[in-house]
């Protein structure tokens, strides 16, 4: 295996097929112990590679080939070539047909990527290269077909039979078998192929199309959990008429499905009008999923969906162009969440995750341009990288052209592009055509990785009246990429006068004072901007709505800080204000814990947080996020050496000290809204978030004091609540606090009354896996015994193992080793069982540059083990070679 997984594919490298595929006939005959797949492709020689007929080669994996024929001749073994990964074939003439009979195993497939089955359900998930695993074909994105595809099945226990597009027939067979027929009128890759067949109960509804049509709306899930869809399908329908007026999409099937599986990679895959879903992407109800859950699953649901155009549509030409469609996919769904609910907030939630993971990934050894220039395996490339750099770029491009000249330029790019393959290169020109601009600069953050700096200076001369910006920008070295380009760098901003208010704009040489915010180009690696008509020294606010994924610094002071946390018109930059007044004071606490000292934490941080809660004209949502502290993660991504102790230390300090100096106000806000919680039935909407966000957090903060009547209200909010959100954080404020009694009832009461409930068991694994309380890994081993955990399940991983190595950074990084030393046993079995899961959970230890030279040695000695450890996939494989690089 291992000459095979260093092979590396360059996009430098990219061909146009040989051969087309027009039509894609598909009988799969389904049975307990083995799958037939039969496949007929009508095919023709691509008109745009000239006349010869090169030999065609088919992908496919893990097939035993029964039969194979072309143009109804069928072929002996001498006939054609056989690999472990193709098949060749000779044609004889431009048009031809290729018929197949394979035989494949999806009851014994624990990959979760081909067909396979989740529990008694068949499914499948084909993107990147799945449908390889299923028949012989051209597996490939630029290859596009029209399926009709047949699914038989045993009746009883496979009611119900499903696959792209509309249904045309069915039937029922001898033996208590039955079938049906499915035809998808868009041609479509194979990548988005899809079948289930199972007992299913379904959710229907319907939504009438902005030119009238009328489309069935139905949402698959096992029988218990017919209960948790009305979330689901309400967000679609919202979704459907947001991408009506957001972007003039209109969805153009008769019918749109959604299926939730348990056993699933990811979180959801946009099949053409078969939607495959996790379950804990789709199921959501008050008594079982969190506030958090459920803006989740509006926001997947709505991804998904939007993929119906920018992915489906329009689909990409080749596995480099990914960011295409998915930067554009999640760049369209946080508008769609930011229209539902509180844009500020979900701007902050956004770039808070990007800035600690992504930022991470692109300091790593798997640092790669959003739209990456080689691979050694694609599954390796759904990344933060990809998916929130790419949308961030798509989110610059927006700001550069405005929201109308942005509308133009998707307008034209869907219509130009409307049933083709194509690069981001195509995105970015039809974006440059609708507004006649030149992007080419711009182009730079597909092809460059790393994250730029972009220090910040400023000058006043008062005399002059005159106030200067000076922008640097530079880029660190990112594997491949010694050096970079000056990027094209939005910076929106706004100047504050000394009582707070946004000054009227003027720059140098402009006739007159503009708007009091606006986006200044920075193109150079260094560039200054003059502010005339400014009677006295103002206060920048830079970057409003973190309007470039950069690390911006200006040397702001504290007072300045907090001025801007009151003042700022942007409500990001008020946040953001708090964040990096909050960032300057705890690592003021990890200096004085590395030399030693008492920590003393700074008073001003105390009073601005007094401030914000005792203003009870503020979003509660708002204030919820400010009293949040930035996270060990993004502290250590900001750290040259991450010291984990002393940033746990600081952390804790420093909450301590907040949950004890405001102690009076954070429990007059959290009994009030404890109070509202108590009797008001759950709903999930803006409002309702903000107060039960406030109120959690509030909890949090308190019981760090052990107070007796706190303990009583969190175990109140836990017994008393109606809801998850209140019942979860009751639980897992209490795992993490000293009271053993009531930490270990709480837990055997949960786990007691969800035992048959995955999504909330997955929960509950996660709160005691990432609980900070020493004995961290004893715990996490004792939980891999528990009945309902399994290493089969990707969703299980994520919630313990995911869970401990990466948001227990105390108990994962013990200074002995042994969490390193369980993360890699894990990820050793995870390769046999699931290569895609295995290769994700290897991140924590790709980070080992971030740490002190013990640790380094320690995690480094952990990836060249699992190096040693035999037949490696290529997914771990890469991950692994490439950290050690
Ligand atoms: N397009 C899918 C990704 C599936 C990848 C699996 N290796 C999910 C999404 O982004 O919508
Ligand atoms: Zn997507």
């Amino acid at each position: 295996m291992r000459t095979e997984q260093a092979k590396t594919i360059y996009l430098k490298d990219y061909q146009a097929p040989d051969y087309l595929i027009d039509e894609t006939t598909l009988t799969f005959e389904l049975h307990e112990d083995h799958t037939l797949v039969h496949a007929q492709l009508v095919m023709r020689r691509n008109p745009e590679k000239g006349a010869g007929l090169p030999p065609l080669v088919l992908d496919g994996q893990e097939l035993e080939l029964l039969a194979v024929s072309l143009d109804d001749r069928e072929l002996a073994p001498g006939d054609y070539q056989l690999d472990d990964s193709h098949l060749t074939l000779q044609p004889t003439a431009a048009r031809f047909t290729v018929d197949s009979t394979v035989r494949i195993h999806p009851e014994s497939n624990t990959a979760l990527e081909g067909l396979y089955k989740s529990g008694s359900m068949f499914c499948t998930q084909c993107e990147a290269e799945g449908f390889r695993k299923i028949t012989y074909y051209l597996d490939r994105p630029d290859v596009m077909s029209k399926f009709t595809t047949t699914v038989s099945a045993e009746q009883h226990h496979y009611p119900v039979l499903l696959s792209n597009g509309n249904p045309v027939a069915s039937g029922s067979e001898e033996g208590g078998r039955h079938w049906a027929t499915w035809e998808d009128p868009f041609k479509k890759p194979a990548y988005l192929f899809a079948l289930v067949a199972g007992d299913l109960w379904c959710v229907e509804d319907s939504f009438t199309t902005m030119s009238g049509r009328n489309v069935a709306l139905r949402i698959y899930v096992e029988p218990e959990n017919i209960d948790k869809c009305q979330h689901a399908m309400d967000s679609l329908k919202k979704s459907m008429r947001w991408d009506e007026e957001a972007y003039g999409r209109e969805y153009d099937l008769d019918i749109f499905m959604i299926v939730a599986v348990n056993d699933f990679n990811m979180g959801a895959m946009e099949n053409k009008g078969l939607n495959i879903f996790n379950s804990s992407a789709v199921l959501a109800r008050a008594e079982t999923a969190t506030d958090a859950a459920h803006q989740r699953v509006e926001a997947i649901v709505a991804h998904e969906y939007f993929h119906n155009w920018s992915g489906n549509r329009v689909t990409c030409r080749d596995w480099f162009q990914l960011s295409l469609k998915e930067g554009f996919t999640v760049f369209r769904d946080a508008g769609f969440s930011s229209d539902m609910n509180s844009a500020t907030v979900k701007r902050i939630e956004d770039v808070a995750f990007l800035r600690t993971h992504q930022f991470a990934e692109d300091s790593g050894p798997m640092a790669h341009s959003v739209r990456p220039d080689s691979f050694i395996e694609i599954s390796n490339f759904y990344t933060l990288t990809v998916y929130e750099k790419g949308s961030e770029v798509v989110g610059m491009i927006r700001t550069l052209l405005g929201a109308e000249g942005f509308r133009k330029g998707s307008d034209l790019y869907f219509e130009r592009h409307d049933g083709q393959a194509v690069t981001c290169d195509d995105f970015v020109k039809a974006m440059e055509d609708a507004n006649g601009v030149d992007l080419t600069q711009f182009k730079r953050w597909y092809s460059q990785s790393g994250t730029p700096r972009l220090e910040v200076s400023e000058a006043y001369d008062a005399a002059a009246q005159r106030y200067t910006l000076t922008f640097r920008q530079s880029c660190p070295p990112t594997p491949g990429q010694p050096t970079k380009e000056p990027f094209v760098i939005p910076v929106a901003l706004g100047l504050l006068d000394a009582q707070g208010n946004d000054l009227p704009l003027r720059l140098d040489g402009e006739a007159a004072a503009g708007a009091s915010s606006r986006v200044l180009s920075v193109t150079e690696a260094e560039q200054s901007f003059s502010f005339v008509g400014v009677a006295a020294k103002p206060l920048p606010s830079l970057l409003r709505g973190f309007s470039a994924p950069v690390k911006l610094s200006f040397p702001y002071d504290r007072d300045q800080l907090m001025f801007l946390m009151q003042h700022d018109s942007d409500g990001f930059n008020r946040w953001e204000a708090g964040q990096q007044l909050s960032v300057q004071v705890l690592q003021e606490l990890i200096g004085q814990h590395q030399r030693g000292e008492a920590l003393v934490l700074d008073p001003r941080l105390l009073h601005a947080l007094r401030s914000l809660i005792e203003d009870e004209s503020l979003d509660q949502a708002m204030v919820a996020e400010m009293l949040s502290l930035p996270g060990a993660a993004y502290l250590s991504e900001l750290s040259e050496v991450a010291d984990i102790d002393a940033i746990h230390a600081a952390r804790e300090f420093a909450r301590a000290q907040i949950g004890e100096a405001l102690f009076a106000p954070l429990w007059r806000r959290y009994q009030a809204n404890r109070e509202v919680s108590r009797h008001s039935p759950y709903v999930a909407e803006e409002s309702h978030f903000a107060r039960r966000a406030l109120q959690n957090i509030a909890l949090s903060y308190l019981m760090l004091g052990n107070k007796p009547e706190v303990l009583a209200a969190c175990v109140d909010q836990f017994d008393n609540s109606d809801n998850m959100t209140e019942r979860l954080t009751a639980l897992a404020v209490l795992v993490n606090s000293p009271f053993e009694a009531e930490r270990g009832r709480a837990l055997q009461l949960f786990a007691e009354h969800f035992k048959d409930n995955p999504l909330v068991m997955d929960q509950w694994f996660s709160v005691q896996a990432a609980s900070y309380l020493p004995g961290g890994l004893e715990r996490v081993k004792e939980l891999m015994k528990h009945p309902a955990f399994t290493l089969k399940n990707p969703n299980k991983v994520r919630a313990l193992i995911g869970a401990f190595a990466g948001q227990n950074l105390i108990n994962f990084h013990a200074v002995d080793g042994s969490g390193y030393r369980f993360l890699a046993d894990q990820i050793v079995t995870l390769n046999a069982l699931n290569p895609q899961i295995a290769a994700r959970q290897l991140s924590p230890l790709t980070r080992w540059r971030k740490y002190d030279a013990a640790r380094q040695a320690l995690m480094k000695a952990e990836l060249e083990r699992i190096l040693a450890s035999g037949e490696l996939s290529s997914d771990v494989y890469e991950v692994v070679s490439k950290s050690l690089a």
